[in-house]
């Protein structure tokens, strides 16, 4: 009897185990590509700091993003496939404003005119 309980519990995570799992995302409501990682060095250096920030939101001050203060350090960005990001060479989205498009990569914020000066992000989500 206790072992044919323990068979249907298994056969019905089997069958059911895919459609679960993508009711619990919708749940979450979290657009798992609309983000962007930002890298305190170039070229996506993942042995300096780096963090991903999960859109849609806005930030109005880097000062302590992951107990890390970024105003003024950003240098690489990876942009998510469904996000489009506003930066701002200020904070309160002033100064000198940039937008990196879906599934964009910078490498270099130099070649912008941009290294280590952005301080504040508006990420949106959709196309
Ligand atoms: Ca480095
Ligand atoms: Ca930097
Ligand atoms: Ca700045």
């Amino acid at each position: 009897m206790r072992r044919q309980h323990i068979f249907a519990v298994a056969a019905v995570l089997a069958l059911t185990g895919l459609p679960a799992y993508a009711a619990d995302l919708e749940v979450q409501v979290v657009d798992k590509n609309c983000f962007i990682e930002i890298f305190e060095d170039d070229n996506f250096d993942v042995d300096d700091p780096h963090v991903v920030l999960q859109g849609p939101k806005e930030y109005a001050t880097l000062k302590n993003l992951a107990g890390k203060d970024w105003s003024n350090d950003i240098e690489s960005v990876i942009v998510g496939s469904n996000a489009t990001v506003r930066a701002y060479e200020d904070k309160d989205f002033k100064g000198t404003e940039i937008a990196f498009a879906p599934g964009q990569r910078v490498p270099n914020l130099g070649k912008l005119d941009m290294a280590n000066d952005i301080e504040s992000l508006k990420i949106t989500c959709g196309k």
